[in-house]
């Protein structure tokens, strides 16, 4: 709207007035605040894995799992510098454990989930029970459930770390607790939650399974059993035109989102196939677990090899293109946004 110059220099010398006393006026913002769609302030952006592996490894010979609690390079976006977030709701990381190493016990509010990139048979304990870890393996640790880490095998053991922490931080909401100990005591044998509910069935009465929530009760979700699914229905279904052959991770309480805050899904994208334009209003992190080929995100092109992680921010347009069979884990934010009613997608 045009104003006179004398009524915006009386606006200004308002708007300096109020300034202390903390108010602001909308009308000067408004526009900025409600957009006709979504304008991420993140950027799309692909880290190697390779490179990040280096200095992962590097650090590893400076700190030790135990000094850091954590030992993690962040995946920042550089459009949300200092932030720690990969998109604006979600936060990624490399985590890495050496051999004869652990990474003490603790709980948060924040929901993780693990996605393992490299080595095989390290663990994360959930309340107790072990989950044993191999490549591709999906293994959760919900909100509020004490988890620690440990490598008794003879190699380095990698994984991408995606956590709600952006989200918990906006609502302000958080509390965190160290164990008074370093590992929590043993509650189960290593899949034993994995058998009781991996299979599409629960147990039929309490005893022993009420040791995991009701509403939350499976963590580990192995490769052995998400890959060999992707294939078969590779083989019978027809490719869908924007996602290629994909399969969502379930919570088997109430079939919804792995976690409350974040969804994770695979997907199979045929060689040859090319992919239709698609736009979802979630912020994504993709993993490339195999295969070669190419995304086009908002026209830019992005090279895919395998173990690269890159970032889909919200409402950008996305296209595939596989060159071999191109096999994919992503999570996102969607969760989220389907319970506070926002999640919207375009498909070409
Ligand atoms: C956390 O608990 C882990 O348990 C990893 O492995 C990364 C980043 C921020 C806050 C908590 C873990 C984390 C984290």
């Amino acid at each position: 709207m045009a104003l006179a110059n004398d009524q915006r220099s009386q606006l200004e010398a308002l708007y300096a007035e109020m300034a202390p006393a903390n108010l602001t006026p909308l009308w000067e913002l408004l526009a900025g605040l409600v957009k006709p769609q979504p304008n991420s302030p993140a950027h799309v952006h692909r880290w190697n894995y390779d490179q990040a592996r280096d200095y992962l490894m590097r650090a590893g010979d400076l700190i030790s799992a135990e000094q850091a609690e954590r030992r993690v390079l962040i995946l920042e976006n550089p459009g949300l510098e200092g932030q720690s977030a990969i998109v604006p709701s979600l936060y990624a990381g490399l985590q890495l454990i050496l051999p004869g190493e652990i990474a003490p016990c603790h709980r948060h509010s924040q929901c993780a989930l693990r996605f393992v990139m490299e080595g095989d048979g390290a663990f994360t304990a959930l309340d107790g029970e072990k989950a044993i870890m191999r490549q591709y393996d999906l293994v959760l640790t919900p909100g509020g459930q004490w988890h620690d880490h440990g490598n008794t095998t003879d190699q380095p053991m990698i994984w991408l770390d995606g956590l709600d922490i952006p989200t918990v931080r906006l609502f302000d909401a958080q509390f965190a607790e160290h164990f008074d100990g370093k590992a929590f005591p043993e509650s189960a044998p290593a899949g034993d939650t994995l058998a009781r509910y991996g299979h599409n069935m629960r147990p039929m009465r309490g005893t022993a399974a009420d040791r995991r929530p009701a509403h939350q009760p499976l963590f580990h979700y192995p490769y052995a059993q998400w890959r060999p699914a992707l294939d078969a229905m590779a083989k019978s279904a027809q490719v869908d035109p924007h996602v290629g052959h994909a399969l969502e991770f379930t919570n088997p309480a109430d079939g919804g989102s792995i976690m409350p805050t974040i969804s994770a899904h695979v997907r199979l994208i045929p060689a040859g196939f090319e992919t239709k334009a698609r736009r979802s209003s979630d912020g994504t992190i993709f993993v490339v677990c195999e295969g070669m080929g190419t995304v086009i995100i908002d026209g830019e092109e992005i090279a895919l090899l395998e173990r690269d992680t890159f970032c889909v921010p919200s409402w950008k347009e996305v296209r595939f293109s596989a060159d071999t069979d191109l096999v994919l884990f992503a999570y996102s934010d969607k969760a989220s946004q389907e319970k506070l009613n926002l999640y919207r997608e375009w498909n070409a």
